[in-house]
């Protein structure tokens, strides 16, 4: 195991990757720029180091800033939590070069599926079922256009570059197709500095279920359930449950079947997630993978009963997985709701500043992360989630009727939150039913 691992991230999370650092007996260490000083991550860390201004460029975005703290305190680890410099495969080539384990996959794993069409041609090698489209990047749009024809409309054009929702084009017919290829690509270039685009057909109003992993380095691979991730608004998930209530047990037997031989086939280590579009007909189609721990990891954690920190920890430290899918038994039912400092009713503008008072929700299937607290100031420079709020029951009824009383339960006074946001979301017929897909929250307003 590790003797001491940093954590190359800020909020919540550094705070999770702590929690599980100390149960297996980790020492850790916590980076933070100036404006995080106050920050719980750096009191519960056993040490410090402020690695620069309150810019993540010029703090938790520069990977040379990182390595050294991890050199000057000795860590012989590096965890990079969600977000900054989780999937960049440079970060974990140098990690790798400085001769501090990475706790991700490798950094040829990282850069592979962080090439989309690379990614889809992998899956495709795998067996993985994929979105009909573009074998690989297309050339030029000619080449696009005569594809399109073939497939039908509408298709969808995206950046090899891209990822969560950037760099697409949704295109309708042949008039428009010339027109929105050289948008995507003038944007893919501005956004990711290249201009490479592939082609697929549009699956209209898509579920967005995700297939959680976990491999070690010896070829054991489990897959640890579904997480329903299609409520989300302009590609920022909202909330987030598991299981979900269009997937029953045969298509998870088969999502998570095919994902687990995908993750063996291409040698893949560590906490993975494969994202899947469901069409209405439960036709399921790969669309990228996630090399990273996720921000909605708990809802599995609580329905698998498994610590996915501390397994993620254990595998990149060699160790082996120790499970197998027979002993996975996913039970129950839980629901995330991201508690965001943001006004759901002003369109998520962020509200930044002083939380004045903190109260928060307790009692039978709940669970708060959170690195916030009565007084705390909640910075500008970064993302808004305050807190992840979690329940869990034995039916989804349960799970729901305890996130309404939490949600009741949660004060945070000073700033805005989506909690009355959500408060809405969850009394919405359709949502209680199930009745909803990607396009959800772009049908219905839930601000009346
Ligand atoms: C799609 C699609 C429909 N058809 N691809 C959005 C995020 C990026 N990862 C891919 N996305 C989509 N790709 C095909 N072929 C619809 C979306 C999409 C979406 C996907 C997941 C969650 C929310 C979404 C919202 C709008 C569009």
């Amino acid at each position: 195991m590790f003797k001491k691992v940093l954590i190359a991230n800020r909020s919540e999370i550094a705070l999770r990757i702590i929690r599980a650092c100390k149960e297996l007996g980790v020492a850790t260490v916590a980076v933070h720029s100036e404006a995080d000083s106050e920050s719980l991550h750096v009191r519960f860390a056993d040490e410090a180091v402020c690695i620069g201004p309150a810019a993540s460029a010029e703090s938790y975005l520069d990977p040379r800033r990182i390595i050294a703290a991890a050199e000057i305190t000795g860590a012989d680890a590096i965890h990079p939590g969600y977000g900054f410099l989780a999937e960049n495969a440079e970060f974990a080539e140098m990690c790798l070069d400085s001769g501090i384990k990475f706790i991700g996959p490798t950094p040829d794993m990282i850069r592979q599926m962080g090439n989309k069409a690379k990614a889809k041609e992998l899956m495709i090698n795998a067996g993985v079922p994929v979105v009909p489209g573009s074998e690989g990047v297309l050339s030029n749009s000619d080449e696009g256009l005569k594809l399109a024809e073939e497939i039908g409309y509408p298709v969808i054009l995206k950046a090899v570059s891209g990822g969560g929702g950037r760099g697409m084009r949704i295109v309708n017919n042949s008039e428009e197709f010339e027109m929105n290829y050289q948008m995507a690509q003038a944007e893919a270039q501005g956004a990711f500095g290249d201009p490479d685009m592939y082609l697929e057909k549009y699956i209209l109003n898509p579920r967005h279920i995700e297939i959680q992993l976990m491999a070690d380095q010896y070829g054991n691979a489990v897959y640890l359930g579904e997480r329903e991730c299609s409520i989300q608004r302009r590609h920022q998930k909202l909330l987030e449950e598991s299981p979900s209530s269009v997937v029953d047990e045969n298509l998870r037997r088969k999502m998570g079947a095919v994902s687990v031989e995908g993750a063996l086939k291409i040698g893949y280590e560590g906490a993975g997630t494969i994202e899947f579009l469901l069409d209405s007909d439960h036709n399921f189609y790969f669309m990228e993978m996630n090399t990273r721990i996720q921000v909605e990891h708990p809802v599995t954690e609580m329905v698998s009963n498994q610590d996915l920190l501390k397994d993620q920890i254990r595998v990149a430290a060699g160790e082996k997985l120790g499970y197998t899918q027979e002993n996975i038994r996913l039970e129950g039912h839980a629901i995330e709701c991201r508690i965001n400092a943001e006004d759901g009713e002003r369109n998520f503008m962020p509200s930044p500043g002083e939380i004045k008072s903190f109260n928060v929700p307790g009692g039978p299937g709940i669970r708060v992360d959170t690195h916030a607290y009565g007084h705390y100031h909640i910075p500008p420079y970064y993302d808004s989630l305050v807190a992840k709020l979690i329940t869990y029951g034995k039916t989804r009824e349960e799970a729901l009727a305890r996130m309404n009383r939490a949600l009741d339960e949660f004060i945070i006074e000073g700033i805005k939150t989506t909690i009355p946001f959500h408060k809405k979301l969850i009394a919405h017929p359709d949502f209680i039913s199930g009745n909803f897909d990607t396009g959800f929250l772009d049908r219905v307003d839930l601000t009346k």
